[in-house]
């Protein structure tokens, strides 16, 4: 009677860990059907249900988002969507994109197209990610406040949502250019990183102002992003010296940002789709280190709790603590749970 109910109580604890393995397909098919919109061979996201198109930024995480998709299920459907949404950004903001003046936007549609060619093995994303890299490379970095990235032409502050990811792009461009440049610049930028803005707790504040102040407040994507670049600058160069740095982000994410339970609720605007962007780039880190069975337990409660707070028709906001509300829905607040359920295993990976 003993080992019955010690083996009821085995399956349960694996059952509570193991997400609805049809999850992924259906929360990616829901998306697709209320906000993608194509005609031929240009596409892109819809703002809300009601339409609009999303803006700039969010956009090309919207492409990481399907790229995310492609990488789960390696299905052409999906490798046919990269193509036919990155032809779509183009459609709208041409292939040079320096009249934007947030150097992060560029930088995330750099790591959108690198992947999109790793992805399609088109040379126009190659091509793309390459000249706008360059060009925010060149006019946004200098020796001010030791190194880094501007995150803006105006040149206020350097940011965590710039460096990070362009030090992500840069270990991308290294590997689709086979150019060892490009992993120079990473490591110049994530070390600039480390120093300025990264807490030896592994806190990720936010950005360092011209004048030397540092603005204390850490973000979940910018805790993603310098995972990201620690998991990618590991591979590229084997000193585990990143995966420690990994870990203490990752760890700091779960313990302190989120209380071992779910990351932050951040509501809407430019934030609303923080949280994807932290479980994607963990994720990869998770894959690449092998150390799911620290995370999965956390990670996988996050996945599961996105998928339940759904609504009746499959979409689900970013707040996985409370259901997702009736109305009007804007597309980037319900991508972090998409993306989630991409990237985390519907079993821990053994
Ligand atoms: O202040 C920056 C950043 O450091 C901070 O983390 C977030 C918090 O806000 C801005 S980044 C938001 C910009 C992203 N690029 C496109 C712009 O339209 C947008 O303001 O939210």
């Amino acid at each position: 009677m003993k080992l019955v109910s010690a083996a009821i109580l085995v399956f349960a604890f694996c059952l509570a860990r193991a997400i609805d393995p049809h999850a992924a397909d259906m929360a990616f098919d829901a998306y697709n059907s209320h906000f993608y919109f194509f005609n031929n061979g240009s596409g892109y996201y819809k703002q809300d249900t009601d339409g609009g198109h999303s803006r700039f930024w969010v956009r090309a995480e919207q492409i990481e988002m399907i790229e995310d998709a492609y990488d789960r299920t390696h299905s052409r459907a999906t490798r046919h969507m990269i193509r036919q949404a990155i032809t779509g950004f183009v459609d709208r903001h041409g292939s040079d994109w320096t009249n934007n003046k947030y150097n992060d936007d560029i930088m995330w549609m750099t790591i959108a197209c690198a992947r999109g060619y790793l992805a399609t093995g088109d040379r126009m994303d190659r091509s793309l990610a390459k000249t706008n890299f360059d060009a925010v490379y060149a006019r946004g970095s200098d020796n001010a406040l030791g190194g880094g990235l501007y995150w803006r032409t105006d040149k206020g502050s350097k940011n965590a949502c710039v460096n990070g990811p362009a030090a992500i792009a840069a270990c991308l461009l290294c590997q689709i250019c086979d150019d060892k440049s490009y992993l120079a610049k990473a490591q110049a930028l994530y070390e600039w990183e480390r120093r300025a803005l990264v807490t030896t707790n592994g806190a990720v504040h936010d950005n360092q102002r011209i004048t030397g102040n540092v603005a204390r407040k850490a973000f979940t994507y910018n805790e993603g992003t310098f995972i990201g670049a620690a998991d990618l600058l590991w591979k590229l160069t084997g000193n585990t010296n990143y995966l420690a740095d990994a870990s203490l982000a990752a760890n700091y994410t779960r313990h302190v940002l989120s209380w071992d339970s779910t990351l932050p609720a951040y509501g809407s605007g430019d934030t609303a789709g923080f949280n994807g962007i932290f479980m994607r780039w963990t994720a990869r880190f998770l894959n690449d280190s092998h150390l799911w069975p620290q995370f999965y337990s956390w990670m996988s409660l996050n996945a599961d709790a996105a998928w339940r707070v759904r609504r009746a028709d499959n979409l689900s906001w970013q707040d996985w603590t409370s259901p997702t509300p009736p109305g009007t829905l804007d597309s980037w607040n319900c991508s972090d749970t998409v993306v989630a359920l991409q990237v985390v295993p519907a079993k821990e990976p053994h």
